[in-house]
Parts: C-alpha cells; structure tokens; sequence
C-alpha cells in the first residue's frame, strides 16, 4: 500500500492519479510487475482493464474474480480503489506462501477509470467490459483538454489486445473497498458487509448568454451565463431535501468562459450528481435538475443544454456472495455492520456478469476522495482477510 501510494503522490499523503495519466500508466507498470512476481499469467484488455490469473486444480471451473481500481481523484486519498487491488493481490499471495491450490482459478482485475472524473462515466472499464457501454463510444470521449479516452490509453501504452469482455463464466466477484463514509467507524463495527450500491444519475448544463464588458453593459442588457450557473447550484443543493432523506446531490464542477474578472462570464458549464437507493427517486431528481435549469436559463435570459453524462441503476447483491463475505467476519469474529454503499463501485457493473458482493474497510472520520482519507492498518488487515476467507471459500465452492 505504501509502495502503490508513491505513484502520483501529492505533497500532503494524498494521491494524483487521474486516469490514464502518466502516474496511471506507472502504476498500471507497478501493478503487472506485482501480477508477474505472485506468478500470475496477465492479460490487458482493449479498453486497459489489467488480469492476472491464478490457476486452479480444475482449469475449466468458472474463476473467482476479485479487484477494483487504480486510478484516482484530483488529489484523493491512497486507499480508495488501490485498497482493494492490492488486497485481491495479497490474497493470492497468501495462497502461493501457504501453498494452497484453489479449486477454481483465482483472477486479479484493476479496472479502467473507476472514478469518472477526467472521463465520465464513472465505472467506465467494468462497464464496457461487461457489456454496459459501447466500447468505440466510450474511447470517443473527450477530457477538459478535449483528449479523447482512444488517445490517452494508447500514450500510457495500455490499449490491450484482448477484447474488453468476459472470456468465461465467472463464479463470483468480490470487492473490497474502504467505506468512504461514517457508519461503520459510528457503529464502531470492524468491516463492513455490503448489501448492495446506489443508484446514479450525473450529468452536465451548460448555459450560453453574452460575453462582453463587466464596466460599461448596463445590468438590464446582460445575459451572465455564471449567474443561471449560480442558480441552478442551490437548486441542486435543495432538491434532495425534497425527495428523500437517502437522496445526496452536488454540483461538483463549475466552468466558466473567459472566467475573467472584468468580463461577463458568456458560457458556463455546471455538473450535476445525484444518488439514492430507489432508481424512481434518482429519475425524479433527473426531472427536477432538467425543470430547474430551464427556470434558471429563463430567469438570466440565455440559453441551455443539458446532456445526462451517466445514469447507473441501484443494485442489491445476491445473497451467497454476501453470505460468504458474513461467513468469513463470522468466522474471525469481526464485529460487521451491514449497509448499501453510497459510493459508486465497479461491482456495480460485475452484477450483470456474476454473482458479486463487496467488503467494506472502516473510513475512520468518514471522509474520502481528500488526502485526508484515512484506514488504520489494522483495519486494512482486517477486511483483506475477510475478503480472502470469503474468496477461498467460493474459490473452493465451499460456501454450500
Ligand atoms: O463517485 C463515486 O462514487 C466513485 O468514487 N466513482
Ligand atoms: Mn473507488
Ligand atoms: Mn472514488
């Protein structure tokens, strides 16, 4: 973890590992080195999603996969994503050490652009890999810099040769991840037992008026583009309120064109992200945001358009996953608490492939996606090991 940490280290512990960024291409290097000493056969896929394979007594049993991602926020944390990889590596590792040869093949997976946040949508690789985007689509899209997704994956050199989807049936996926919220360090729980993910819909407005002179234009003769911007930001901010106490909504990018002091502002870009656990309450949002931005664009007088940039469904994880994730707490005796996750995870996607389930690490404090997010060691040990208890025992097929 520490070592992985090093790759686009910022200078206050966090991490800067933008996808398909120079630091993502390192990593990526990192990660195949490590794939290669546990003597893991690797394989990229077309879209960069990075495998290494265990063998298993039985070569032809449908594998056990387990994984998550590499890439990072602008200055996130160094457990969100990385955690969970290098889990899913140790435990492999724990099986070379203690010589154990698993019935099933084992897979290590680091998916491509978990975060979605150079290049929407988020969960992006699981979601081509499992058949959830077009994968021609989704090498089209364009960064800030307008960069498309094509060329970025080829300049780290990780545009792969094999196709980006299931080359077998799979038996099981399973996650390990850091909460990244409050609950289990308030329930002073030892990991997490996650249940299922959160609905998505995130998207993005963009309000066109008139740029021109912030001195001589009369207030009445402007079209401010920032000023429609501003006002769809606090509807944003209170429509959760009017939907559900599990409803969550931010306008987390804001954009403006020249963005100079001293001219009126004549373009303005504004995201919005909404979640909860009922996918009728996030289409109701989707509604709203879409009525709000057109009151906000009459109110200054310019014009709009909205383009929904990611929609994912809420997703509940089959019972024999999660019971071999409970199992294996059961088992050490950790303290578990049960919950949906409010973060978006690749599992998200795996469910349509296999069955899937999720461990969750404490996030003590809560906080994440900030060089302040933080897990004791002993909490990172704690959920590796329930993760690999409960990996080993569908590896085995001995969950019954
Ligand atoms: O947005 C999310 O929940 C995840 O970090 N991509
Ligand atoms: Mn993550
Ligand atoms: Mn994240």
């Amino acid at each position: 973890m520490e070592e992985q940490a090093t790759y686009g280290a910022t200078e206050d512990g966090g991490l800067h590992r933008l996808a398909l960024t120079e630091a993502d291409g390192e990593i990526r290097d990192w990660f195949i080195d490590q794939l290669r000493g546990a003597g893991l056969s690797v394989r990229v896929d077309e879209f960069g999603n990075i495998f290494g394979r265990r063998k298993g007594s039985d070569p032809d049993a449908p594998p056990v996969l387990l994984g998550s991602h590499l890439d990072s926020q602008p200055n996130g944390g160094i457990y969100d994503g990385a955690l969970g990889v290098v889990a899913a590596l140790e435990f492999v590792r724990a099986l070379n050490d203690d010589e154990i040869e698993t019935t099933r093949p084992v897979e290590v997976v680091s998916w491509t652009n978990e975060e979605g946040s150079r290049f929407q949508p988020a969960m992006q690789g699981s979601g081509v890999w499992a058949g959830a985007h077009d994968i021609d689509v989704e090498r089209a899209k364009t960064d800030d810099d307008g960069s498309t997704l094509g060329e970025a994956l080829e300049d780290i050199g990780y545009r792969g040769d094999v196709p980006a989807e299931p080359d077998t049936e799979y038996e099981a996926y399973l996650e390990l991840h850091i909460e990244q919220g409050p609950k289990l360090a308030a329930a002073g729980a030892d990991v997490g037992v996650v249940t299922g993910i959160v609905g998505f819909t995130w998207g993005a407005v963009t309000f066109r008026g008139e740029a021109d002179h912030s001195g001589p234009t009369p207030m009445r003769h402007r079209s401010d583009a920032l000023v429609a911007a501003a006002d769809l930001i606090t509807a944003i901010r209170r429509i959760p309120g009017t939907l559900g106490d599990r409803t969550v909504g931010t306008a987390g990018y804001v954009h403006a064109e020249p963005n100079s002091i001293n001219v009126i502002p004549g373009e303005a870009t504004v995201t919005w992200g909404f979640r909860d656990p009922d996918d009728a309450v996030v289409e109701r949002a989707y509604q709203r945001v879409l009525a709000e931005a057109e009151h906000a664009a009459e109110r200054e007088g310019v014009d709009y358009q909205t383009e929904e940039r990611m929609r994912a469904p809420a997703i509940s994880f089959p019972d024999r996953p999660v019971d071999a994730v409970r199992r294996a707490a059961d088992a050490r005796g950790s303290q578990y608490l049960e919950l949906v996750s409010g973060a978006g995870h690749d599992a998200t996607h795996l469910t349509s492939v296999c069955d899937t389930g999720m461990v969750f690490a404490v996030s003590e404090g809560g906080t994440s996606h900030s060089p302040a997010e933080f897990t004791s060691w002993d909490d990172c040990y704690e959920a590796a090991t329930v993760l690999a208890n409960a990996a080993l025992a569908l590896a085995n097929n001995t969950t019954g």
